[in-house]
């Protein structure tokens, strides 16, 4: 049975209370939702606010999500997780029920006590995560989050329109002006592009070594006037596949969903090595609908949610459930499941406690002056 089906029984009558506009109606009816678990109708509220990359979820499944627990789903969207992160440190934790927040930034809101702790009985579909993912070091145990994706950072290019034939997957494209293949943009994330830099001068991405991270800022200031722009993924989306970019910088899923489109497009992971992310459901702490929330985090772990979720976003699933329903293409890409040498030369953001704030520093240097994305 669907899980569309199985809510059957709630969904009309929720509905037809949202749409006749009642604020609490009293005879609404709480809801046992697909995993045996009771919301109360004062649990329900009337919407759940989840803030998230864009491009991240598909709308098919926030329509299921809504009629299943009678409840409007609202996003809202941002480019990076410093701005995520700024917004809930400006007050923005009473606006969300739930952020979606990569490895790093977890350790940083847990550290400013903007998350709540997740409720494990209210989340059953914990138990379908791979265990890697249930022992994270930011976040061992799932104290605070549940891993939704996971990806590579990496750099997407227009094979078809490269100078000098299929480009090397190395940083040179990027950072050495001699092995440049075409115009190129370089993603709007401080951590990811300064972390590129460090990665190509072979120092760790979260190297807060002085000597190595001004190294970085004098690779990054020379490689500016050559930047097309500084792009959020979005937009380093749209410029690879018009073509206005030949190479862009960007996370891994972005990527091959431009190369489902443009089939001269290629994702590769350099081989000097890159940046490995996983993105975590996690619950700002005053959320509005917490225990709403909670079953928002259970309904995307159930195998089935989360193998669609992966076959819309064309990122790796972090759920062992969901393989059986995945996309057989995107289980044998490489791009999406490196290989564990690949893998290997992946390394994880860290939160960088007080060196955050060099890298802050060396992020409005390089962006004074620098063209408007
Ligand atoms: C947006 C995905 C961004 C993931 N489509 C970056 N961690």
């Amino acid at each position: 049975m669907s899980l569309r089906q199985r809510f059957f029984v709630h969904a009309p009558l929720a509905l037809a209370l949202l749409a006749s506009g009642c604020e609490r109606a009293p005879e609404r009816p709480a809801v046992v939702d697909a995993y045996g678990l009771r919301l109360e109708t004062a649990e329900l509220g009337e919407r759940l606010n989840l803030f998230i990359w864009s491009d991240y979820m598909d709308p098919e499944l926030i329509e299921e999500f809504e009629s299943a627990y009678g409840v409007a789903v609202a996003l809202d969207y941002y480019d990076t997780n410093e701005a995520m992160i700024a917004k809930l440190q400006a007050g923005g934790t009473g606006q969300y029920d739930l952020v979606v927040a990569s490895d790093y930034a977890v350790e940083v809101l847990r550290g400013e006590n903007l998350l709540e702790p997740l409720d494990h009985a209210l989340v059953p579909n914990l138990a379908n995560l791979a265990p890697r993912f249930r022992e994270a070091p930011f976040d061992p145990g799932n104290r605070y989050s549940a891993t939704y994706q996971w990806g590579t950072s990496g750099l997407g290019v227009r094979a078809d329109l490269a100078e000098g034939g299929e480009p090397a997957a190395s940083w040179a494209l990027v950072f050495d002006p001699a092995a440049g293949v075409g115009p190129f943009t370089m993603l709007a994330d401080p951590r990811e592009t300064i972390g590129a830099a460090l990665i190509y001068l072979g120092h760790s991405a979260n190297s807060v070594d002085p000597g190595e991270l001004a190294a970085a800022e004098r690779l990054l200031l020379a490689q500016r006037d050559r930047v097309l722009t500084y792009a959020p993924f979005a937009s380093a989306r749209d410029l690879l596949a018009s073509g206005d970019a030949v190479v862009a910088h960007n996370y891994s899923g972005d990527v091959l969903m431009v190369a489902d489109e443009v089939p001269g497009v290629r994702y590769l992971i350099p081989a000097e090595g890159s940046v490995v992310w996983t993105d975590n459901l996690a619950i700002p702490s005053g959320a509005p609908h917490a225990r709403l929330a909670h079953a928002f985090v259970n309904f995307v772990l159930d195998g089935n949610v989360g193998a669609r979720l992966s076959n819309f976003t064309r990122y790796a699933s972090p759920n062992d459930a969901a393989m059986p329903g995945m996309d057989p293409e995107l289980l044998a890409d490489p791009s999406v499941y490196p290989d564990s040498a690949v893998m290997a030369r992946l390394e994880f953001l860290h939160d960088l406690g007080e060196a955050r704030a060099a890298y802050d520093r060396i992020w409005t240097r390089l962006r004074a002056g620098a063209a408007a994305p």
